[in-house]
């Protein structure tokens, strides 16, 4: 097991208060997925999966590799190990055999997926946990793994407010035929015209968001408008979350999964931007306007990572977990970026994260806050 050198009392018993506002506030409650049974999923319409080197040409599927599972779970349950040692309370999920078919009666899917990345599936606003949509049928039912614990929150703060989103009916209306056939073969600029337009595989039938879309600034909310995020789901936070302001935001990324390595809440006045994905002018304005340092983050390590299996990019690099406003916890390979980081007088924490990349995500993706010290500002006034 790495030593990271910190030890605090055990924290496990911390009492429960639901409470987050922003991403840099300080951390006292996390939740760190699991890899667990996780597969490559069998195919749907929401995603294409091709790995032909790794063993899963387009098509197939099945569990992912033992030893890549071990791996991934043992970087992980360092990671929580390190954390506990901080006086941060983890918890897990409780995983179920994602290697089975699942339906409703409006479709069947020949297997699920996983519990790695817990930031996908679930947000916390204030004392407010509210489950996301998701998009993927293979993805439907991944809030089961949650429940156990969600039901222990609900116990024990009487103050905590359980929302779901309303479940997606995930029809063959949701998605535009045969959009993998032909988008990823594009041109760039034609590519990136559609990002901008918001034209990419889902339709407007139903609102659908990932939590991992969205970025929270205390009374700012934005939401990338992605693979797996639709305006309508924008509309549906908007309406869900009437005292805040809540913006829809596209970026110059070909393939937008997930807000969390793009745009990078670091502490009040800073944010970190991956410059290759450029974030649209009205949000750079938004935030210039009001003072704010836009970062430009350094190029990652290296354009091989994530490796086998992984359907995230080398931008991976700049999805970490701030652990308060001058600590953030970054992959131990991304040198460069960590002293880019340290320049602007952060603490940073090397964390071993690689083999976890192919189960979903960086260190954000890896986790989603319970309890974060703090309240409700307003960083844009
Ligand atoms: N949540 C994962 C983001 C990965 C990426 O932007 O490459």
């Amino acid at each position: 097991m790495t030593d990271y050198g910190t030890t605090a009392a055990d924290p496990a018993n911390r009492p429960v208060q639901v409470n987050a506002w922003n991403g840099w506030d300080p951390l006292r409650h996390v939740v760190v997925g699991r890899a667990d049974n996780a597969v490559v999923q069998a195919p749907e319409p929401a995603v294409r999966r091709d790995f032909p080197d790794d063993g899963f040409p387009l098509g197939t599927y099945g569990p992912m590799p033992a030893e890549m599972t071990a791996e991934a779970n043992e970087q992980l349950d360092d990671f929580a190990a390190m954390l506990s040692r901080r006086g941060i309370r983890v918890d897990r999920p409780t995983p179920v055999d994602f290697n089975q078919q699942v339906g409703t009666p409006d479709w069947t899917q020949d297997t699920m997926s996983g519990c790695m990345p817990p930031r996908d599936l679930l947000l916390t606003v204030g004392n407010e946990i509210l489950e996301a949509t998701m998009s993927y049928r293979s993805r439907w039912y991944e809030y089961l793994c949650y429940r156990p614990l969600l039901q222990e929150l609900f116990r024990s703060d009487p103050r905590m407010r359980w929302e779901a989103a309303p479940k997606p009916r995930l029809t063959d209306a949701t998605y535009k035929p045969g959009f993998w056939d032909t988008y990823n073969s594009l041109p760039t600029d034609v590519q990136l015209a559609r990002v901008r337009d918001y034209d990419l595989v889902l339709t407007e039938e139903e609102p659908l968001f990932d939590a991992a879309d969205i970025a929270r600034f205390g009374k700012d909310l934005f939401v990338q408008l992605s693979f797996v995020t639709n305006r309508s789901g924008h509309q549906w936070l908007k309406r869900h979350f009437p005292d805040h302001r809540v913006h829809a935001v596209t970026s110059t990324n070909t393939h937008p999964l997930h807000i969390d390595a793009t745009w990078v809440p670091l502490r009040p006045g800073l944010v970190l931007h991956c410059g290759e994905r450029l974030a649209d002018a009205e949000l750079m304005e938004f935030f210039r306007l009001n003072d704010w340092e836009i970062v430009e983050a350094v190029q990652p390590a290296s354009w091989d990572h994530p490796p086998k299996l992984s359907y995230c990019s080398p931008w991976l690099a700049g999805n970490m977990l701030n652990l308060d406003q001058n600590t953030l916890c970054i992959e131990e390979k991304e040198v460069a970026l960590a002293d880019q980081l340290a320049g602007y007088g952060f603490e940073i924490v090397p964390v071993p994260f690689r083999a976890v990349g192919p189960f979903g995500g960086g260190l954000h993706c890896a986790t989603f806050d319970i309890e974060r010290d703090g309240t409700l500002e307003d960083y844009f006034p």
